[in-house]
């Protein structure tokens, strides 16, 4: 069985086209493609497709700073009003904090400098439809959220871009808008605290733990690839990061089955209690993901639904990497399918 999930066409509208790494332009991975291969995958399976109720910026903005909100909303129009060498919005000039010893940066004239105070690295671009389709996914992510606060089990949010990456006011990782953080803020009154958010995508959701680091409200636990072994986000994801309310489990390249399950049931064991779940559903640990070195296969994923479902909480799932078209669909509805089966 299958929960329902929530699809807006819009989702579709953001071609990155490219992504900037080591300074080189490669073909994007975060493709509209991957969205269409998961929402075929969910319709053959007899899954009910429910449209996103538009919802006004308020849960947006309990999450993310105002001033990225409107950089995003507007940082095409601008760039593309420019008459600049790319084709897409790409930072070349950072506004770290030390830079200014500190202080607020200035808000530069320029605007080829002013994705440098939003973004955080060179891979994740923004082209004609991006804003909306961040945008959109938050809604999906909302629409998915209520419908678990008026009482479904489960509830899946197909959306893309995906939001995981995203802190307070920066973004990266092929990310916008924290759709997971989104979705878990606006439970909080609805359910009660605490909320906990599970992030399985093969890369860690450094964005959802910074954002609810140190509150209390929002558990978060994050099973990826070890970042001291090389991989994204390099910075973050660390067994030292955690506490009461933060659980990193990071994982040796090449790990299988085994190792993850028993990642995903300290997770599991870490979020039992709350009122509600999100599950922050990264496909990319998959074996044969171009992203990821784990080595997972689609009978685990489903294993990991039925180890989250078995927590027997209203859950939230919000879809955020995975990048093989040819599995992505089967991986998603494998873990939903365990998911359902639990309750
Ligand atoms: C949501 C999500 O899964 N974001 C992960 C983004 C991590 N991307 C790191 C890319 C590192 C370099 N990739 C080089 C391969 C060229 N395609
Ligand atoms: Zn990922």
């Amino acid at each position: 069985m299958l929960p329902p999930f929530v699809w807006s066409d819009v989702c579709l509208r953001h071609e990155p086209a490219a992504e900037v790494w080591v300074g080189v332009r490669m073909p994007a991975t975060e493709v509209p493609a991957r969205a269409l291969a998961i929402r075929k995958a969910l319709v053959a399976d007899g899954a009910t497709e429910v449209a996103p109720v538009p919802h006004d910026d308020s849960a947006l903005l309990a999450v993310h700073d105002p001033a990225l909100v409107e950089f995003l909303r507007t940082a095409w129009g601008e760039w593309s009003a420019a008459s600049l060498p790319s084709d897409r919005v790409v930072p070349y000039v950072f506004a770290r904090g030390e830079l200014t010893g500190g202080r607020p940066p200035a808000l530069p004239t320029a605007v080829w400098a002013r994705p440098g105070l939003f973004a955080y690295d060179t891979m994740t671009l923004i082209g004609p439809g991006t804003w909306e389709a961040a945008r959109a996914a938050v809604d999906v992510a909302l629409t998915a959220a209520d419908l678990v606060a008026d009482g479904a089990r489960v509830a899946y949010a197909c959306c893309r871009p995906p939001g995981h990456h995203v802190t307070r006011s920066l973004y990266g990782g092929s990310c916008y808008l924290n759709n997971t953080a989104v979705a878990a803020a606006s439970l909080l009154p609805r359910v009660g605290d605490p909320v906990a958010v599970v992030d399985i995508d093969a890369h860690h959701g450094n964005g959802t733990q910074e954002l609810f680091l140190g509150r209390g409200d929002v558990l978060t636990a994050s099973v990826h690839v070890d970042p001291g072994a090389g991989w994204f986000p390099h910075f973050l994801g660390f067994e030292s990061e955690n506490d009461e309310a933060n659980l990193n489990v990071p994982l040796a390249p090449g790990t299988g089955d085994d190792g993850w399950l028993a990642a995903v049931a300290r997770a599991a064991e870490f979020a039992a209690g709350a009122r509600a779940l999100v599950v922050a559903l990264g496909v990319d640990a998959a074996a044969g993901d171009p992203e990821s070195p784990l080595q997972v296969t689609a009978a685990s994923y489903g294993e990991a639904g039925r180890i989250l479902g078995g927590l027997g909480i209203p859950t939230v799932v919000v879809q955020e990497g995975g990048y093989d078209l040819a599995t992505i669909g089967e991986l998603v509805v494998a873990t939903l399918d365990g998911l359902c089966e639990a309750g």
